[in-house]
């Protein structure tokens, strides 16, 4: 019996992992500590009773006295740490936030989790680190560090943190770095979300310079049974890249998704380009595929249907989200 402290699981994929981890491993014990910041809702979990095996916990990862009393008083054997400042977009605007939570606050569970004695500390980290590619290539594990936004700046800097505690302390740490995650409960922040909501209202749909820029998407829950399996099986101090070789641009999924819903294409409206906009990302899984025997169970196409149907029927989850 494993028992779990999950941070930012009142987020987008920490309560679909949430979920996930309480319907296979009943026997556990999670508790999801989140600070409930615009991108936290309890909502997300409403379907969860509190009891001996989940317990959720409203805090800051940054405060030390708090992290290590949580720890303790559950005695936590593994961390999975999802909480983040997770959107590109605040990151250029705002990037102190991003720094605090996402390098400090990561720094902070490191240790408290150190000096407890954890025996398996995963750091959901993101293909971003990498930067950008050109037209061909993918980013392997070995692939040099080059973050070009605040955001994935902030988290390179985390999981910078993660290697040094392993190298410098043996703490058994893995990292986990993801593509692009659609599916439900995502904040109506980020790309598919905010296409689909804003359809459903027939608002202006925005696209960032010419639109043709280059995402892996994955489905939430193949995100999640990835990181099961490292739980399970991952070896301390790897690196796991993680993704569903589904490469569209922006303009592709936009078409995608007004055909879905019925819409037409003069909704479509060009801004002006993400500052340091990264142009592509791919990733190679062959590693958690071939180590771990991982592979996504969802198809794209079956995916995005899913999703675009689960935004129709919870108008009232996006509505009292604000979207954009
Ligand atoms: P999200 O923004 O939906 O959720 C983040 C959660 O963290 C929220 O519930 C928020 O309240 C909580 N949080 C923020 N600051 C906190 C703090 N100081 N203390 C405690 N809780 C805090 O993000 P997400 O999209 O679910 O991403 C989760 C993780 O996965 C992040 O680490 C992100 O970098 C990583 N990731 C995301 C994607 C993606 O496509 N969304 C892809 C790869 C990796
Ligand atoms: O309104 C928009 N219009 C648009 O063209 C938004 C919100 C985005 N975009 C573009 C920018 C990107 O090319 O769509 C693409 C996807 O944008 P986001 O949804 O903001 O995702 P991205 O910047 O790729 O980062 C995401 O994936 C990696 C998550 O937000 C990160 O947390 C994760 O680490």
């Amino acid at each position: 019996m494993r028992r779990l402290l999950v941070t930012g699981g009142m987020g987008f994929i920490g309560s679909n992992f949430v979920r996930y981890w309480r319907e296979r491993h009943p026997e556990d014990m999670v508790v999801n500590l989140d600070l409930l910041t615009y991108a936290g809702n309890l909502r997300n979990l409403a379907d969860l009773e509190e009891g001996p095996h989940y317990r959720f916990v409203c805090g800051d990862i940054a405060d030390t006295d708090f992290i290590a009393k949580v720890m303790a008083e559950a005695q936590i054997d593994t961390v999975v740490h999802f909480a983040a400042e997770s959107h590109v977009d605040r990151s250029i605007e705002d990037p102190q936030n991003f720094v605090r939570t996402n390098v400090l606050g990561t720094q902070v569970l490191l240790e408290a989790a150190r000096r407890q004695g954890v025996t398996r500390f995963i750091q959901i980290s993101t293909d971003e680190v990498y930067g950008t590619l050109g037209p061909e290539g993918l980013f392997t594990e070995t692939t040099p560090l080059a973050p070009n936004s605040p955001y994935s700046a902030s988290k390179a800097g985390a999981d910078l943190l993660a290697r040094a505690y392993f190298e410098t302390y043996g703490f058994p740490v893995i990292v986990t770095r993801c593509s692009n995650n659609y599916g439900p409960f995502q904040f109506p922040e980020k790309l598919i979300p905010t296409l689909i909501t804003r359809a459903l209202r027939d608002e202006p749909l925005p696209l960032y310079g010419d639109g043709l820029n280059v995402r892996d998407w994955l489905h939430v829950y193949d995100h999640c049974s990835a990181v099961e399996r490292v739980i399970e099986a991952g070896i301390p101090g790897e690196i796991y890249n993680i993704g569903g070789s589904n490469e569209k641009t922006n303009l592709e999924l936009v078409h995608r998704i007004l055909q879905e819903l019925g819409k037409p294409a003069s909704l479509i409206q060009f801004v002006p380009d993400r500052l340091g906009h990264d142009r592509r990302y791919a990733i190679d899984s062959s590693k958690i595929r071939s180590q771990l025997g991982w592979n996504p169970a969802y198809r794209f196409e079956h995916g995005i249907v899913q999703t675009v149907q689960w935004y129709v029927s919870h108008a009232e989850w996006w509505q009292s989200e604000g979207g954009r």
